[in-house]
């Protein structure tokens, strides 16, 4: 069964096969945790976003991870939110989906993934995480995944994700 944990600290710091980054549409950076990526991986990253010409809401694409003690970058572009009458949340269980599908595809075993569209993109974290949670469990195995760290930015986060993995661990799947 595929080890489920949750940090603290800076994604762009961790040596696992796979980190996932919380794009936009255009692939082409932006502020946040992209900023981060792509200033830590080097401009060798936004050329080869450039020839991933986009990524739909939902999805992810993968690129190598250049300069990052990462392999893989998987670039999922999660939804804004507005409410939540506008599928949010199918569109942000999608993302960590397809990111697990990518994962097979790639033979990786050690992934994190930050909290997709809980800044900028205004998702409320506690409702992300659950979803985090939930599309990970239920699909972490079947793609051959080992461990999924959740990579908290400030403690508020990290509190979310430890309570929701210490309530689940008190009621296993
Ligand atoms: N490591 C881990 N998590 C981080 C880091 C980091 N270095 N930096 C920020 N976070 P956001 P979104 C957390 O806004 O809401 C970008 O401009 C942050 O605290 O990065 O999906 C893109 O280009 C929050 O918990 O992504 C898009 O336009 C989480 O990462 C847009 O923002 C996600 O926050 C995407 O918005």
């Amino acid at each position: 069964m595929a080890k489920l944990l949750a940090v603290e600290g800076d994604i762009t710091q961790l040596k696992v096969d796979a980190i996932v980054n919380a794009a936009n549409s255009s692939l082409l950076g932006g502020g946040g945790v992209d900023g981060a990526i792509h200033r830590a991986a080097g401009p060798e990253l936004v050329a080869a976003c450039e020839k991933l010409h986009g990524c739909a809401t939902g999805d992810a694409k993968a690129t190598p991870g250049f300069r990052l003690p990462a392999k893989w970058v998987f670039h999922a572009v999660g939804p804004v939110w507005q409410g939540g009458d506008r599928r949010e949340d199918t569109l942000l269980a999608s993302c960590y989906r397809r990111c697990l599908e990518l994962a097979q595809e790639h033979h990786v075993r050690s992934i994190a993934f930050p909290a997709i569209s809980t800044g900028v993109y205004r998702f409320p974290p506690e409702r992300a995480a659950r979803i985090a949670l939930t599309t990970v469990r239920a699909h972490a195995d079947e793609n051959g995944i080992e461990e999924v760290q959740f990579v908290c930015f400030g403690a508020e986060t990290f509190a979310i994700y430890q309570r929701l993995l210490n309530e689940n661990a008190a009621n296993p799947r």
